[in-house]
């Protein structure tokens, strides 16, 4: 996170030194904001959509403070293998499975958008695959008890409303249907609801049960989903109810699934309110250095 390079040094032979300084900056981060999961990637002029497309991204870098009762080691909320990251991305793959990138300027939904100065500007990656954690439409066993979900909107340019949907999507293809107008997907069967824990700025004032939960560009949700009830053998797929437009079924509007083992049912705590933050937790700002 330091020392970040802002040009590249040339090449040797290529131009003299003098032409192109290496100039680089120091950026102080003392980490001392609310618990939360942050993200963080790189921002190079004209590149940063396709560092993103490219998988070049910190996901998973949690705020801890052993000070917190929602962080201390008798939290009662799920930790360990139950407290998972899950990355969403968006990808266009070619049918070899290399990745097909982002349209340059002027190539598909590009040229009409872009402002007429800004050669490096692409509006839409027309990506039409979900991936959680690096693969498309995952499956994850899960143990009859509640996990703690870690979830990340971190492509480009695709928005989330996640809801749960119990059933398996691939023996029922009338589970999750599309709309007349293709922009939007609904769960016909059972909604499974998720509760919301935390966001990008920490712990909420309470938990919040949902029956769905929208995170945008870059923004995280910090969720708990009780599997105890279910029995084994159930799947339950998590569906992205908006942003599908125009793609072929299956594409954008499913996430991932879950399949319940056959474990002993652990019934998960009940959450005191008193543990959470009367508000969204104290921010204290540090003025950086910076040796620019
Ligand atoms: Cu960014």
């Amino acid at each position: 996170m330091g020392g970040f390079a802002q040009r590249a040094q040339p090449l040797a032979g290529s131009l003299p030194s003098s032409v192109l300084a290496v100039v680089t900056s120091d950026y102080d981060m003392p980490n001392q904001q609310s618990p939360t999961q942050l993200f963080y990637h790189d921002h190079v002029m004209g590149v940063t959509r396709i560092g993103l497309y490219s998988g070049v991204v910190g996901t998973a870098y949690f705020i801890r403070d052993p000070n917190n009762p929602l962080d201390a080691s008798n939290s009662p909320l799920p930790k360990g293998q139950f407290e998972i990251p899950l990355a969403l991305t968006s990808r266009r793959f070619y049918t070899d499975g290399n990745l097909d990138f982002p349209p340059d300027r002027g190539s598909l939904n590009a040229g009409a958008d872009s402002p007429p100065d800004q050669p490096y500007w692409s509006y839409n990656e027309a990506a039409d695959e979900n991936l959680v954690n690096g693969r498309v439409w995952p499956n994850l066993n899960v143990q009859r008890q509640e996990y703690r979900f870690r979830v990340l909107a971190a492509a480009n340019a695709q928005l989330y409303d996640l809801q749960l949907c119990l059933g398996d999507w691939n023996a029922n293809s009338n589970l999750v249907p599309i709309s007349g107008d293709g922009n939007s997907a609904s769960c016909a069967g059972t909604v499974v609801p998720l509760t919301i824990i935390g966001s990008d700025g920490g712990y909420l004032p309470a938990p919040q049960t949902f029956t769905d939960v929208q995170i945008g560009i870059t923004e995280r949700a910090d969720i708990l989903v009780d599997f105890s009830t279910f029995a084994a053998g159930t799947k339950i797929v998590l569906i992205n109810k908006v942003g599908i437009a125009g793609h072929p079924r299956g594409s954008t509007e499913i996430v991932m699934q879950f399949t319940v083992q056959d474990s002993t049912p652990v019934t998960p705590p009940a959450l005191n309110p008193a543990l959470f933050p009367p508000k969204p937790g104290p921010r204290s700002f540090t003025k950086t250095t910076s040796s620019e």
